[in-house]
């Protein structure tokens, strides 16, 4: 296995009829909360979910991710009920118009009926953190996302520290994925997704996202990155943007992101397209 990962020339992986591969694929957000960071309350009508959710399906997005609870710093959950009364309908309309839909959930319940309805992926913050999810994922055989969070939302963004978070962050993923393994999870169905932003200072996802061909060759799976609007970028500008204006900054990262990371997670899909074949186009590849 390659000391890092060489970015430089293109990887794909398989599982099942999945394939992910880098240069990245878009993976559209689609919240249907009312409490998101970014775009909370825009989508929790059902039918304004699905004409956005399709939207940027035609964008370019391969992936929309469907999530009803919002994980955003000192957020409370809310019941296994309420998430799939706000997510199913769209789930449902979604995949029989034939999108590929991830299910954005920690709960294994809400993970069995989404996927039951049609998700074809489970994207799940805390890797695993209900017992009962590796089984449903290995019951179904879909892709799974486990990404890396210290502590919960509500206290996360606490004073964290680390002493070398590319390799720490790495050390959880892989007893995760052990344990997703010794419940019955093929290697071959997971990605890894560092979780910028979750339980990390500017510095810390800043180590994180030069670091992604660390975590990729440790791995050797598909890596799922998200930055979109997130609030390390006005620290790095050093003024204060709101989510809405982070998008030009955004992309400016996604575009350099691509090529070392499987899957973007963005808001603005149509904004990451450009930047994506920009990107492509410069670096001689087939533009996107
Ligand atoms: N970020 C958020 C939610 N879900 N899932 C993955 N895999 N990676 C992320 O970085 C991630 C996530 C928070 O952002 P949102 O409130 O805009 O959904």
């Amino acid at each position: 296995m390659p000391e890092v990962a060489d970015f430089m020339t293109a990887r794909s992986w398989h599982w099942r009829r999945w394939s992910f591969h880098r240069p990245a694929q878009i993976m559209g957000i689609l919240n249907v909360t009312p409490d998101s960071f970014s775009d909370g309350g825009l989508h929790l009508d059902h039918q304004r979910a699905i004409i956005h959710g399709l939207a940027m399906a035609k964008d370019g997005a391969a992936w929309i991710d469907v999530g009803g609870e919002s994980t955003r710093p000192g957020s409370t959950p809310v019941s296994a009920d309420v998430e799939l009364a706000r997510v199913l309908p769209v789930i449902r309309a979604l995949a029989a118009a034939g999108v590929a839909v991830s299910i954005d959930t920690s709960k294994a319940e809400v993970a069995e009926v989404c996927v039951a309805s049609g998700a074809q992926m489970v994207n799940d913050v805390t890797a695993g953190g209900d017992a009962a999810m590796a089984g449903v994922v290995a019951r179904h055989g879909v892709p799974w996302v486990i990404m890396h969070l210290r502590g919960t939302p509500a206290t996360m963004q606490q004073n964290p520290t680390y002493s070398a978070v590319v390799s720490e962050v790495g050390d959880h993923l892989q007893q995760r994925l052990a344990a997703a393994v010794l419940a019955g999870v093929d290697p071959s169905q997971i990605l890894i997704d560092p979780g910028i932003g979750f339980g990390k200072t500017s510095d810390h996802n800043l180590a994180l996202l030069r670091g992604l061909d660390q975590l990729e060759a440790r791995f050797d799976r598909p890596v799922v990155v998200g930055i979109s609007r997130k609030s390390f970028l006005p620290r790095l500008l050093g003024r204060d943007v709101s989510p809405a204006e982070r998008d030009a900054a955004s992309h400016v990262l996604h575009g350099l992101l691509a090529p070392r990371c499987a899957l973007l997670r963005v808001h603005d899909v149509r904004g990451c397209r450009d930047a994506l074949r920009l990107t492509a186009i410069l670096d001689g590849d087939e533009p996107c």
